[in-house]
């Protein structure tokens, strides 16, 4: 299940000591043998012991557990609610999480408030968990802002669509952080597709030699765009971990309990000076890669139907019912509560503001290029083109 190397480690802050956290010296997963799963909840909802990871999880409690479901459910809400918007031209794309609510919530909600987060571009359950408006999201994908938000408030940087890259940038801040002595931790979200990349390669070269307090959480979500997993890796992308002499786990990451647990683990040996660690959260991409992409070229219903029995939410759904931790008011009322949201984030997009025409050109050099004006001067005449002089 998990992979460690021998090789000598340099703990941050506490020399010669590890913490529970990361009391795994023996477990080494061959390279080729069947990955091991880490799950606490069954598709049918039924709890599993786990010697290592129950305690990351035991004091859950009851209203706990529903907010996590809240927050799936939510998150999921929103997700529609932006391809619905694509769909009718508020959106120039969007890229849905569909299916990766508990990979997302689990993880997200693991981190601590001074923790670090470096996301793709489909973190959305995680911006959830890190406080940013569903709203904020939305900006970029309608074209509007480069962003959406000051990645400072809510220590949660920018959507990343040069994949693979914010590995590099989560593994630079981690050794700063290192450096500083503080004791939170930094996670960089990436997908199997984005582990071919050779940033990723070089962020777990450098996180470990540096024992930089990092973990690299991998969503396999089987596809990259129209390539399968098959096409970027010849082992289980966990075990890539052992090659750079850090851990590597497969969690569910269709559980949310066993997401959240495992990482509570993973941000617990980056804090006490453990270094890096990979996650591989095994799940699936349930709809299209973005609303450009059509999945039924490249693949068949039956994968997809397949994972649909392993849906995320009904999952923690058939756990709380079985457990008596929810009645029917609790679900009725999340109900109102998405819609609410929904319409919340219609109402928010279509009222943002188009941009000023001419920004784009503020933010490129600080005292100015001449390229830049050359550019500038070339689209004020495509834009004076136009008959209102405002362009289509
Ligand atoms: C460096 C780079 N190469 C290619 C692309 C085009 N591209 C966008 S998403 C994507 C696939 C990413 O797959 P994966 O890492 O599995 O993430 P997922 O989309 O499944 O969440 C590719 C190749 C890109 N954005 N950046
Ligand atoms: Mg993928």
């Amino acid at each position: 299940m998990t992979v460690e190397s021998t090789a000598a480690r340099k703990p941050r802050r506490s020399a010669g000591t590890k913490s529970t956290a990361g009391k795994r010296t023996t477990a080494s997963t061959a390279p080729g043998a069947e990955p091991e799963l880490v799950q606490l909840l069954t598709p049918e909802g039924e709890r599993v012991k786990n010697a290592e990871y129950d305690k990351y999880v035991a004091g859950i409690t009851p209203d706990e557990l529903r907010g996590l479901y809240r927050d799936m459910v939510l998150t999921r809400r929103f997700d529609a609610e932006a391809t619905s918007l694509q769909r009718q031209g508020e959106l120039g794309l969007w890229a849905s999480l569909l299916g990766q609510e508990a990979a997302q919530i689990g993880s997200g909600r693991a981190t601590r408030e001074d923790d670090y987060v470096f996301p793709t571009y489909r973190e959305h359950g995680v911006a959830w968990c890190r406080g940013v408006d569903p709203a904020n999201l939305l900006g970029m994908f309608r074209g509007v802002n480069n962003g959406g938000w000051d990645p400072n408030s809510n220590n949660f940087q920018l959507y990343t669509i040069v994949i693979g890259s914010q590995t590099l940038h989560a593994t630079g801040y981690a050794m700063g952080v290192a450096k500083d002595g503080a004791d939170s931790a930094v996670i960089a979200y990436f997908g199997d597709g984005a582990s071919s990349q050779g940033d990723v390669a070089e962020s777990f070269t450098f996180s470990a030699v540096y024992n930089a307090p990092v973990v690299f959480f991998c969503q396999n979500n089987q596809w990259a765009i129209s390539e399968p997993t098959e096409k970027q890796t010849r082992v289980p992308l966990y075990q890539r971990a052992q090659g750079y002499g850090f851990p590597g786990v497969r969690v569910d990451g269709n559980d949310v309990l066993a997401v959240l647990a495992v990482t509570k683990w993973a941000l617990e040996r980056a804090r006490s000076g453990e270094g890096p660690t990979l996650v591989e959260a095994y799940t699936y991409r349930m709809g299209a890669h973005t609303t450009s992409d059509d999945p039924t070229r490249y693949r068949g219903d039956e994968e997809r139907l397949s994972w649909e029995a392993k849906d995320p939410i009904l999952r923690l759904r058939r756990y709380l019912e079985a457990s008596n931790h929810t009645d029917e008011g609790f679900f009725t009322e999340l109900e109102e509560e998405s819609e609410a949201l929904g319409k919340r984030v219609r109402e928010a997009v279509r009222a943002m503001p188009d941009p000023d025409h001419f920004a784009i050109f503020e933010n490129v050099y600080a005292d100015g290029h001449a390229l830049v004006d050359e550019e500038r001067a070339q689209f004020a005449a495509y834009q004076a083109s136009f008959a209102d002089g405002e362009g289509a």
